[in-house]
């Protein structure tokens, strides 16, 4: 698919150079413009580089088809801008109603900090960001067996399977009321289905009025795969190398094949153990284990109920 390859082809370029949309005669792109006359045609975020205090600075901007060319969405001079989104429900808001990984600035405290997300904005009206993904059809699969380290600032490939951190979690469920929408796919039926709840919160790591990190709050449910997550609900989260479950025992390394998670003792879900395994399940009433596919996602919650 051509826009999947753009996609790629864009995030080496972020983390390596821009020569992939460098004209011939050698100068950087500053706006839509020039990437199209780079030949690059396709809508999607482009790197372009601004001069400010006389250094290049790399900054990603989103280029869309109006009139027969490229030209911002955001503004019209053709003057690239940050977006200040702080999850995908304001992307969306501001008419980038892509899937493709997006730029979202989620940390109140580093306004300037980027961080490319998926979001979903098409299940049950768009506004998601997508923070965890798992399927076992992609070629090259991220391990989960991470340390809490780790999942504190997030691991894997947007455009494959990944988490997006617990710190992120935390940022993205704590100034309003949040909702969580999981998907999964089992293995051997083939079966999938989702579960939404309606209130979704990840607590910070040092919160001085509870006992654990990163504890997790989740209720109001309805779905069609049942409530694997309430077991789990006011636990904080557990790795190999931190064991905050009540098991005697240590949840991660014994039970979960090395996946972080919200393990109590140790509990019925988990959706970061290993593929092809019993443990990477959705478990509320013997039904859902060995998955071959899991997604969550969050967004603020719309209804005041
Ligand atoms: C520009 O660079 C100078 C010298 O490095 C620095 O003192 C100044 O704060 C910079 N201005 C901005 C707006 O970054
Ligand atoms: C997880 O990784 C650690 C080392 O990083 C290893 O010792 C351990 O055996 C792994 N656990 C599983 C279940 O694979
Ligand atoms: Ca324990």
């Amino acid at each position: 698919m051509k826009l999947t390859y753009h996609i790629l082809g864009l995030l080496v370029l972020v983390i390596s150079d821009a020569s992939g949309h460098q004209a011939e005669d050698g100068s950087l792109p500053k706006n839509c413009q020039n990437i199209r006359e780079n030949g690059f045609t396709e809508v999607g975020h482009y790197v372009v580089y601004n001069t400010i205090n006389n250094t290049e600075e790399a900054i990603m901007i989103y280029c869309d088809e109006k009139d027969g060319m490229l030209q911002l969405m955001d503004k019209e001079d053709g003057t690239a801008r940050r977006s200040a989104a702080i999850n995908c429900k304001e992307l969306q808001d501001q008419g980038m109603d892509h899937d493709v990984p997006n730029i979202i600035y989620p940390f109140p405290d580093h306004p300037e900090a980027p961080l490319l997300v998926l979001c979903d904005q098409t299940t049950q009206g768009g506004g998601w960001t997508v923070i965890l993904r798992r399927d076992d059809s992609y070629d090259a699969l991220t391990d989960f067996n991470r340390t809490f380290q780790e999942y504190a600032a997030g691991f894997g490939d947007v455009n494959y399977d990944f988490y997006i951190g617990n710190e992120v979690i935390h940022t993205l469920t704590d100034p309003s009321l949040n909702e969580l929408w999981v998907t999964i796919g089992d293995t051997y039926t083939g079966e999938t289905g989702y579960a939404h709840y309606q209130y979704f919160h990840v607590a910070a790591r040092d919160d001085y009025d509870l006992p654990e990190p990163y504890m997790m709050g989740i209720g109001l449910y309805e779905g069609t795969i049942g409530n694997g997550m309430e077991y789990h609900n006011g636990q904080g989260f557990s790795t190999i190398d931190q064991d905050n479950d009540v098991w005697d025992a240590d949840c991660a390394a014994e039970v979960g094949g090395g996946g972080g998670w919200w393990y109590r003792d140790c509990g019925p879900t988990c959706l970061t153990s290993p593929y092809g395994t019993g443990h990477f399940s959705w478990y509320p009433e013997d039904s859902y284990y060995t998955l071959s596919k899991a997604q969550m996602m969050v967004r603020p919650s719309s209804t005041c109920t």
